[in-house]
């Protein structure tokens, strides 16, 4: 494998594409290793292994992608090991390299994806999966892992999606679910020491050492069987693999302060959609709002301490230049030392150009009070909660436990302390909701605007409706219910519309921005999907899709076409796999994939769903018994550790 770069090619390009600037690496914090790193064995074997990693999607949203960030990072600190990035290139740049004969490359050393030994990709986000395909191509790996032959990188798909990943099973070699900073050592260990012992039984061998592992999925080597109807009987270890095993276990990084990474964040060279640094301050989460895939497969919640948040802002400033520190998790203001982070850090940095921020969406007072510290001498422009259900009834079902008095309390104090603008995020189309669930939310926003007219006495305030699709998600107690139509989806948020539109008294105060229903349907269709839906991600590709998270480029028409020629004939279709409720014992396509969630505690969650009943953060009560903790054999860990955050002496020039 040569590892040269392409950039000669690759260059004159770049003036007929559109933001060339993508496509050039070069970032601050970015690394070019030496091909051969790793040196050779006294036979003659290599010893570097060669991670490629991609974000499928452009540039401006991977970039500041925490998880890519992270495992390039801890790839390349590793001597033997050496990580470079890929983006998805735009449909320009796809046009432009087809015509030139120029291959899929890195941003880093510009050196061709299939010459590395192996190809991650971190999906967040199912709609990313065609541009997987686009960049397969490019690259001149075969899109199909059983066409693969000893020479084409190991196609390993990471991320939230890959706790699902069927839909893409025969286009990746093996999937990885959980937290990635040890796994992706572990695959590294593993396709070094197959490489030093030279490549014994080529690729079929090396998929099998990574499946004994119990923590690498390798699709090819389960089978599955339907019943008549469309349901899976059986997802099970093909018969004569030893060692297979029937479950696939979810990795958990257990000491967080242990990976303060990324340690040198990168810092994009082109506009990105996030321009700040961030800081995770703890993972996981444990609210138990029942539509959030990310809070159930991140379980338990581990904190960052916050000496180790301190350490992590102040060095990442040093090594970046940014001017904002964002501190994020699922739900920063949970971190039991949230206030003490918040003060320290407002203390330490005050008088300087450093500006930090809280993705702010729980709803109380208290939020507003860590706001209102971060931002001491800032401007106050805008506010984010995320009460997601309209009535007090469907905040019960989806388990948010916030009454619309304390939503009015709290942006009351927010108004009150200067804030002029308030975002509320909501979701349409939840389990058990009706169009008076939705309409609700026009009668919440009005409420805002007046409580905050008054207590500002001021008129020039606002509040912005975001409101999404609800799309069921494996591994939570949705994973059963049918998905609401696009139809209806559109309806309720016509009907939504009219109602904010039809008081005057409100005018411009009362923002809306809504998605229609289409894209929702299709993030259904792959989010809860089998593998009998990877032939339709083929022939839409192959029909030109594209950068399906994109508006601009989405086509419904194009999935809802191709889904029905592949389904022609078969006991499945899109509703079957998006708006059918499923029953307890239907096998899921993802019930091998252990993300620790017991699915006799998920499916309870269901019925108390469905009965109005809430459920608490085990955070701060008695275990509820989820089966996180006992089978992974992981532990809550929170603090507070009772240290403070010591003042820096700030070195003006
Ligand atoms: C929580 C969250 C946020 C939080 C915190 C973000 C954070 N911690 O980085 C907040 C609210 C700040 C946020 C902001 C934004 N977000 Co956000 N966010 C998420 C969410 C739900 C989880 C991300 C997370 O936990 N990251 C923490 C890191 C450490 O975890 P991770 O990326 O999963 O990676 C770990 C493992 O999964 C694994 N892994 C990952 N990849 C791979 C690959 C391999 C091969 C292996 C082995 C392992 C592996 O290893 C990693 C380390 O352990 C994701 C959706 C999702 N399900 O992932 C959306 C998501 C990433 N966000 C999205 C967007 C659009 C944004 C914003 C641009 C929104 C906006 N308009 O401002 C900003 C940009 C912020 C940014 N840094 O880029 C989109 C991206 C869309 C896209 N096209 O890709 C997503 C996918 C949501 C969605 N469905 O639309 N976000
Ligand atoms: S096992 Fe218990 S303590 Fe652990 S995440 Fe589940 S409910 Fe919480």
């Amino acid at each position: 494998m040569s590892g040269e770069s392409i950039f000669a090619a690759l260059e004159p390009l770049l003036e007929r594409v559109s933001k060339p600037i993508q496509y050039v690496g070069g970032e601050l914090n970015s690394q070019v290793k030496d091909w051969n790193c790793g040196g050779h064995s006294p036979q003659g074997e290599e010893l570097t292994t060669r991670w490629a990693l991609m974000y499928p999607d452009a540039y401006e949203v991977g970039l500041p992608n925490q998880g890519v960030m992270i495992l390039y990072e801890v790839l390349n600190e590793r001597p033997d090991a050496l990580c470079e990035r890929t983006y998805a290139v735009w449909p320009d740049m796809e046009q432009a390299m087809r015509e030139a004969g120029v291959a899929q490359f890195t941003v880093d050393g510009h050196r061709p994806v299939r010459d590395f030994d192996v190809l991650g990709v971190s999906f967040s986000t199912e709609l990313g999966y065609t541009n997987l395909l686009t960049a397969l191509d490019l690259a001149g790996i075969p899109l199909r892992a059983e066409q693969r032959s000893d020479d084409d990188p190991l196609v390993v798909a990471g991320g939230h999606a890959a706790f699902n990943p069927e839909p893409i099973a025969g286009f990746v070699d093996a999937a990885v679910v959980g937290d990635g900073e040890q796994a992706v050592l572990a695959i590294t260990d593993i396709v070094q020491a197959w490489k030093a012992e030279g490549r014994p039984g080529g690729r079929a061998e090396l998929l099998l050492r990574l499946a004994r592992t119990g923590g690498v999925y390798v699709p090819s080597l389960y089978d599955v069987s339907y019943l008549p109807d469309g349901r899976i009987q059986r997802v099970a270890p093909r018969p004569g693999l030893a060692g297979v095993p029937w479950r696939v276990s979810k990795h958990t990084v257990m000491d967080l302060d242990e990976w303060p990474y990324p340690k040198q964040p990168l810092v994009p060279l082109a506009e990105s959609v996030h321009e700040r640094m961030s800081v995770e301050i703890f993972r996981g989460c444990t609210r138990g709002c029942r539509f959030c895939q990310a809070g159930m497969i991140t379980r338990p919640v581990r904190e960052r301490s916050i000496t180790g948040i301190g350490e992590m802002v102040e060095k990442g400033l040093a090594a970046t230049g940014f001017e904002e520190v964002g501190l994020l998790s699922l739900s920063s203001a949970d971190h039991s030392e949230i206030a003490e982070v918040t003060k320290g850090l407002a203390d330490r940095y005050d008088g300087t150009q450093t500006g930090l921020s809280l993705p702010s969406t729980r709803v109380d007072a208290f939020n507003i009070d860590l706001a209102n510290e971060l931002t001491r001498n800032g401007r106050r422009s805008g506010l984010t909660f995320a009460p997601e259900g309209g009535s007090e009834r469907i905040r019960k079902v989806i388990n948010k436990m916030v009454s619309e008095d304390d939503l009015i309390s709290t942006v009351a104090a927010a108004y009150g302390a200067g804030w002029r603008q308030v975002k509320l995020y909501f979701m349409c189309g939840l389990p058990t909701e009706t169009d008076e669930d939705v309409l609700q939310i026009a009668d919440l926003a009005k409420r805002v605007i007046d409580t905050g007219r008054q207590v500002s006495g001021r008129r020039d305030i606002r509040c912005t409706v975001s409101i999404g699709g609800f799309v069921p998600k494996p591994h939570t107690p949705f994973q059963w219910c049918g998905q609401l139509g696009v139809e209806e989806t559109d309806e309720r948020l016509r009907k939504l519309r009219e109602a904010l539109r039809s008081d005057k008294r409100y005018g411009s105060a009362i923002g809306l921005r809504y998605h229609d229903g289409e894209p929702g349907l299709v993030e259904g269709l792959l989010s809860r999907g089998d593998r009998r839906v990877g032939e339709v991600i083929e022939a839409v590709w192959r029909a030109g899709a594209r950068f399906d998270g994109w508006s601009e480029h989405f086509s419904y028409d194009t999935w809802m076409r191709c889904a029905a020629e592949v389904f022609e004939g078969q006991p499945v279709d899109v509703d079957w796999f998006t708006t059918r409720e499923r029953d307890e014992s239907e096998v899921l396509p993802w019930d091998h994939l252990d993300s620790g969630l017991d699915k006799d505690w998920l499916w309870d969650d269901w019925q108390d769903a469905l009965d109005e009943t809430e459920v608490d953060d085990c955070r701060w009560t008695p275990c509820f018994d989820c089966g996180v903790c006992p089978q992974m054999g992981t532990d809550i860990q929170i603090g507070p550790t009772g240290k403070t955050l010591l003042p820096l002496t700030v070195v003006r020039s």
